[in-house]
């Protein structure tokens, strides 16, 4: 069982969406990633998604690039909350991507973080916080990432002139 479901559209996104699973990880978070293609395996997305949903799983982070339906499908196929990663692509760099993502019809939400590898971990950290509402020690987990991250950020020096 795994709390979260990582799936992207092809094996060439996992540079980027490993920072997602990363973040996972580093919150003690269990998660199952796959690459599935919402219009290259539909079949095998949807019968991992149900198979997720029913052992235990409480959120999906999709990331495609191009056209980028993926999260989108996955969003209309489970009412667990889907969180969307453009992948950057070849020609148009992910707007591609950000676009068929961000701008879903009303009706189906797909909660689109930034283009590439800021994106992903930040989808990472958006279920954190999600499932920081009712657990408190990853409240705390959450609370101890951002007063390390607020230290980094006061202690840094600007270099010498
Ligand atoms: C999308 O097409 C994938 O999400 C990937 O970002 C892009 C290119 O896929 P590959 O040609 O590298 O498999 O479906």
């Amino acid at each position: 069982m795994a709390t979260v479901g990582i799936v992207m559209g092809s094996t060439s996104d996992w540079e980027v969406m490993k920072e997602a699973a990363q973040v996972c990880k580093d919150f003690g978070i269990s998660y199952e990633a796959r690459a599935l293609s919402a219009h290259r395996t539909p079949a095998e997305l949807e019968e991992w998604m149900e198979e997720m949903e029913k052992s235990g799983c409480k959120a999906f982070i999709a990331g495609a690039g191009g056209a980028a339906h993926l999260a989108g499908v996955a969003a209309a196929k489970t009412l667990l909350p889907v969180f969307g990663v453009p992948i950057p692509s070849k020609y148009l760099k992910g707007l591609d991507s950000l676009l068929a993502m961000v701008q879903m019809p009303k009706g189906i939400p797909v909660p689109t973080l930034a283009i590439g590898e800021a994106g992903a971990g930040n989808a990472g950290l958006s279920v954190v916080a999600m499932l920081a509402v009712f657990d408190p020690e990853m409240r705390k987990k959450l609370v101890d990432f951002r007063a390390k991250q607020a230290k980094k950020v006061a202690e840094a020096k600007l270099p010498e002139l």
